[in-house]
């Protein structure tokens, strides 16, 4: 049984997907980073960066959620974005290219969006226009990718499109603009489409946000540590 630490954030949920995409047997374990559980020994000794999601499969441990997609899609021979055929060399490049493109372009500038936006002391204004800018240049790229594509990949569905769906959900929040839409309609047909498998549905309804503390003042003591001075995952302390 695979064990699979997460919590309701992007990264854990495009692991879930994919999950309950392949009906793989797993048990989720509530990791509660508001309140530092990322930073406690046990788990940092499993991902040393001390951020979810993170699995353990047998005496296999996988950190990084784009790392753990790949390694459950080669794991189930599923969701690689080409079956057998005459381009597989082609299709594979594809799948890797964009794989990388979420885990290191939409990803990292999202996040530093999101945290930029709504979470960072002044003077910020420099650096919420920089975060905003990449991050809208990455999913302005996914955007004309998805101009004539079903999926990121083409006609079939695949990891990269669950790598999508954990943060794409957030872009209106990200940008402070409820209607961006209008401008990423071919993301926001991608969002509703994969919104609408049963999988995505179990995969929202699995974490029992009771669980979870809110993003309070504790919570920004936690995970902002460069600003409250608490020990990181390097410390390991519990
Ligand atoms: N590169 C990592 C990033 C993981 C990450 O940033 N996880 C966030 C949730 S989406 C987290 O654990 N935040 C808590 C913290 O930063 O302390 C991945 O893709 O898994």
């Amino acid at each position: 049984m695979i064990r699979f630490y997460y919590s309701p954030a992007p990264n854990p949920m495009k692991v879930a997907l994919l999950l309950e995409e392949a009906g793989l047997a797993y048990e989720p374990i509530p990791v509660d980073t508001a309140r530092g559980a990322q930073f406690e020994s046990a788990f940092v000794a499993l991902n040393p960066n001390g951020k979810v999601p993170c699995i353990v499969d047998g005496d296999a441990v996988v950190f990084d959620s784009n790392a753990i997609l790949l390694y459950l899609a080669e794991k189930t021979g599923r969701f690689l974005g080409g079956g057998p055929g005459p381009d597989q060399a082609g299709q594979r490049g594809a799948l890797l290219s964009w794989l990388m493109f979420v885990a290191t372009g939409i990803g990292p500038f999202s996040g530093q969006a999101v945290h930029f936006r709504h979470f960072a002391p002044e003077p910020k204004a420099y650096a919420l226009t920089r975060y905003a800018f990449e991050a809208e240049r990455h999913w302005g790229i996914l955007e004309a990718r998805l101009d004539g594509r079903r999926y990121v990949l083409g006609d079939e569905y695949s990891i990269v499109d669950m790598a999508v769906w954990g943060w794409v959900s957030r872009v209106p929040f990200m940008f402070g603009e409820p209607d961006i839409w209008t401008r990423l309609p071919n993301l926001k047909r991608l969002l509703d489409e994969i919104d609408q498998r049963p999988a995505a549905q179990r995969a929202r309804a699995m974490p029992d946000q009771d669980r979870f503390s809110k993003m309070d003042a504790a919570a920004t003591a936690h995970m902002f540590r460069h600003i409250s001075g608490l020990g990181t995952a390097k410390d390991g302390r519990d």
